[in-house]
């Protein structure tokens, strides 16, 4: 942006000469910064709508058929979106996030703290990102959780294949019925979508139908049970694909335990959906971690490369 003098308004004039005058009263010189004279390219009130609507509606018809749809922006589903980078960057992914923020519960540490801890070895993706951190011995520690977060989202977010959809959850599921697997084989073949705010107001309102995502493999990265959590899982329980029929929620809390299982049960759970992260823990009743995320990273990146695998098949 070109910095031309330009003069002021008068109200910022006046204001400006106030304080120069109050400054000049108690001997001090008026205080001057690099953006005294700053001046703004110009703009049009049409240009700013249609910069933001073209291209979220090119995107949406970009991303009706994508190559992997990630459920959740978490950090399972962005250590997903990273690996899935690093491995196929030419894939086409869809990360969905009901909320407006993405990066689920990995903004924070433990309750309200900031600091979060990574057991080992799962740190060597902080040194992949060049996130630094205390080394403890067995785990290190990022001072900032917001760091590690803000620092993979922004890697996952260049890469112009990745489309975050923001503020749009997703309600159900796509499946089809899969001659290949057998009779009465299904497969889970996309998702179906809202904006968040519009799933949120079903109860008031009638006839707000969704729209839908068609992918070649779906990640459900949707964390635990909560207001939102666990939507996939939920799902396919009521639909009859989960093997044992149930969601019996996560277990009591046993780190030790916690996060060798969720990455060791990162898996296809069905034909077409790969589950990752803490959804894991409700569907098998594993235990939970607490404010430990090394498995939530691991995992993610583990189903990256079933995701590859699924649709390779
Ligand atoms: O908003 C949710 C969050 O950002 C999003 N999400 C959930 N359901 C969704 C839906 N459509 C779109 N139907 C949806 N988005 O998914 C994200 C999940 O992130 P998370 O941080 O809650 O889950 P995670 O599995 O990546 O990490 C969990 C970390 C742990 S462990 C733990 C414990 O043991 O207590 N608690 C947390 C938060």
């Amino acid at each position: 942006v070109a910095r031309v003098a330009q003069p002021m308004s008068p109200s910022s004039a006046a204001t400006a000469a106030a304080d120069a005058s109050m400054l000049a009263r108690a001997g001090l010189p008026p205080t001057t910064t690099p953006y005294d004279d700053y001046k703004f390219a110009p703009i049009r009130e049409a240009e700013v709508n249609r910069a933001m609507t073209r291209r979220y509606f090119k995107d949406m018809d970009e991303f009706a058929e994508s190559d992997v749809v990630i459920v959740g922006a978490g950090s399972a589903g962005l250590a997903c979106a990273f690996e899935l980078g690093r491995i196929a960057p030419h894939l086409k992914v869809a990360l969905m996030e009901q909320s407006v923020a993405p990066g689920g519960g990995a903004w924070l540490g433990g309750q309200l703290f900031s600091a979060m801890v990574v057991r080992k070895p799962a740190h060597e993706m902080l040194d992949a990102l060049q996130v630094p951190y205390e080394d403890e011995g067995h785990y290190v520690v990022v001072r900032h959780a917001a760091l590690l977060t803000s620092t993979l989202m922004s890697h996952v977010l260049k890469n112009p294949n990745v489309k975050l959809f923001n503020a749009t959850a997703v309600e159900d599921l796509i499946v089809k019925p899969d001659p290949a697997l057998g009779p009465g084989g299904r497969r889970v073949a996309g998702v179906v979508t809202n904006w968040s705010l519009v799933a949120q107001a079903h109860g008031t309102q009638s006839c707000m139908d969704p729209n839908v995502i068609e992918a070649g493999v779906v990640v459900s990265a949707c964390g635990h049970d909560g207001p939102f959590g666990a939507t996939g899982v939920k799902r396919l329980a009521r639909l009859g694909m989960v093997p044992g029929g149930e969601v019996p929620g996560m277990g009591a809390l046993d780190m030790e335990a916690a996060e060798g299982s969720i990455v060791n049960n990162t898996r296809e759970v069905v034909p077409g959906m790969v589950l990752t992260g803490m959804e894991l823990a409700e569907v098998d009743g594993s235990p939970r971690m607490g404010p430990t995320f090394g498995a939530m990273i691991v995992s993610g990146m583990r189903a990256a490369h079933m995701a590859v695998a699924a649709l390779e098949r």
